[in-house]
């Protein structure tokens, strides 16, 4: 650590190396405390700063190891969650038989978090070299329990724009929303635009969001889409929840009979044009389960006078459910509140009802921290007081465990680095028997689909079956048990068939 301070030219740098030095030494002899300026200095590194000049002379640049006796952290064992803990732990009481000093003291929970954070996102990339992505040999995927090939279902250039959420009709035809606005069938490899659908704004992540079919759509002729409701003659915008059904005029699907399901007063709609959620699910037990993101209101997740960063449980036409978590909590003038199911989300753009009634959501974290959450009636998933990221400025802005006695639900999984977590499903039916059950989860910046395995809220496994095709933004399990995929650059459908 000396080493590389003396190697530093410019004053901030050698007073944030001045700080830590001064400090590790001090754990070991004397407790004399920082000169103030260091101190400011150092509160204000960044990780990659903060690496550079405590950690980088013994673990090398990027985690490759070498120097103070230190081995590589770039091996497939050591990139494992389970050892989150461990690390900060580690790095926070040091390593006493192995010449590792404690960090306690001279650096911040925040500082400590966002260095394991560091080294994973070094190892995503070593791994990532090392081994590649899932190659298929003379056309055909081979995963640990199923092999399976892609097949194109709706190719570019087709009516397709980045395409956001898939669902199927009793027929066989799916229907698809395209983010720029539009609603189509699906039928074969041909693409048909419903008229009349609501006017979404696309701005930023918004627009036309997410489909889903009634489970009882024979009997009823439900369709539920989520979009991004402009504020006429302004800039904001807020996710809105309507219902609707389908005419054939003449063979022109279009849209009929609109009901709102979800809409908040005016007051919450803002120009923040990121984090709108959204996915919407049944439980087929009358209600539904839905997710609006944050809105960039990030601590406003935490409380119970607004609609952001939450989960939403309410019948099916939209009425609030009298057992609903909250309903005695929110403020009387906001009745659409009383729809709060979970709290503490950030951008949720994975929801599913597994077949066996257990509720999951992916949720974008800032840099690293992506994650699978079991969401259970009333629970706190943490956001914007805990995160399992560094912030995007490179700032260790939160750390994991709340100090502050607030009761948080931990994610089952977390992708670190992040992957840009989007569309959720669980398998089912016969394509890929021995999936049944597992969690499918894709990625956007990621381009990965990973497989997941949970026991209770325990994570068992994780297998990356896909990676490096485009940008996924929605994965669906179709009536076929094949599994579908919405990428995005290129915007077309590809599914998962078994393969011998
Ligand atoms: C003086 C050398 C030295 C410095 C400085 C140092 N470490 Fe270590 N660290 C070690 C040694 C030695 C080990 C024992 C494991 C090994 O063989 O690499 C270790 C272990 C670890 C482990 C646990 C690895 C495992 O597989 O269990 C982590 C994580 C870690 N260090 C992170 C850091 C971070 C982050 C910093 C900077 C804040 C840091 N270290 C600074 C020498 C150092
Ligand atoms: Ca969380």
């Amino acid at each position: 650590m000396l080493k590389g301070t003396s190697l530093l030219a410019g004053s901030a740098l050698i007073l944030i190396a001045a700080c830590a030095t001064q400090k590790s030494v001090a754990a070991a002899t004397t407790t004399e405390p920082l000169h103030p300026e260091a101190m400011l200095i150092q509160q204000r590194a960044t990780v990659t700063q903060l690496y550079n000049e405590n950690c980088a002379n013994c673990h090398g640049a990027n985690g490759e190891g070498g120097g103070g006796g230190t081995r590589t952290l770039l091996t497939r064992e050591k990139f494992d969650q389970s050892l989150d803990k461990i690390y900060f732990d580690k790095v926070k009481n040091g390593v006493s038989d192995a010449a590792m000093p404690a960090y306690g003291s001279s650096l911040t929970d925040e500082q400590i978090w966002g260095l394991v954070v560091r080294v994973r996102e070094f190892q995503g990339r070593a791994l990532r070299a090392e081994f590649g992505s899932p190659k298929p040999v003379n056309g055909v995927y081979q995963s640990k329990l199923h092999n399976f090939k892609l097949e194109t279902v709706v190719d570019q250039g087709k009516g397709l724009s980045t395409p956001w959420g898939i669902d199927w009709l009793p027929d066989g035809q799916m229907i698809v929303t395209n983010r720029p606005g539009q609603v189509v069938l699906v039928n074969g490899d041909k693409v048909t635009p419903i008229i009349g659908t609501p006017q979404a704004r696309e701005t930023g992540q918004g627009g036309m969001l997410d489909v889903a079919v009634h489970p009882e759509y024979k009997t009823n002729g439900w369709i539920y889409l989520t979009y991004t409701d402009p504020m006429p003659n302004t800039e904001d915008t807020m996710t809105k929840i309507v219902r609707g059904k389908l005419k054939f005029d003449g063979g022109t699907p279009t849209w009929t009979n609109q009901q709102t399901i979800f809409e908040v007063s005016k007051e919450f709609y803002g120009r923040a044009n990121y984090h709108y959620g959204s996915r919407i699910v049944f439980d087929k037990k009358g209600h539904i389960f839905f997710a609006i993101g944050e809105r960039g209101g990030n601590l406003k997740a935490q409380e119970l006078n607004n609609p952001y960063g939450k989960i939403y449980r309410t019948n099916e036409d939209g009425t609030i459910p009298t057992d609903n978590p909250f309903v005695n909590q929110v403020p009387a003038d906001k009745p659409f509140l009383k729809g709060i199911w979970t709290i503490g989300h950030r951008n949720q753009q994975g929801l599913v009802m597994s077949p066996t009634g257990e509720l999951w959501d992916t949720e974008h974290g800032p840099r690293g921290g992506d994650e699978l959450n079991h969401i259970v009636k009333g629970a706190n998933y943490g956001w914007a007081k805990v995160a399992w990221s560094i912030n995007y400025s490179d700032m260790p802005d939160w750390s994991p465990w709340p100090k502050d006695g607030t009761v948080i639900t931990q994610p089952v999984s977390r992708w670190l680095p992040s992957i840009g977590a989007s569309g959720l499903d669980v398998a089912r039916g016969s394509a890929f028997p021995k999936w049944k059950g597992d969690i499918l989860a894709g990625g956007l910046a990621g381009q990965n689909l990973d497989r997941i395995r949970t026991d209770g809220d325990k994570l068992v496994e994780r297998e990356e079956l896909l990676h490096g095709l485009g940008r996924i933004r929605e994965v669906a399990v179709g009536p076929d048990g094949n599994i579908y995929i919405a990428l995005n650059q290129p915007d077309k459908i590809i599914r998962l068939v078994p393969a011998p």
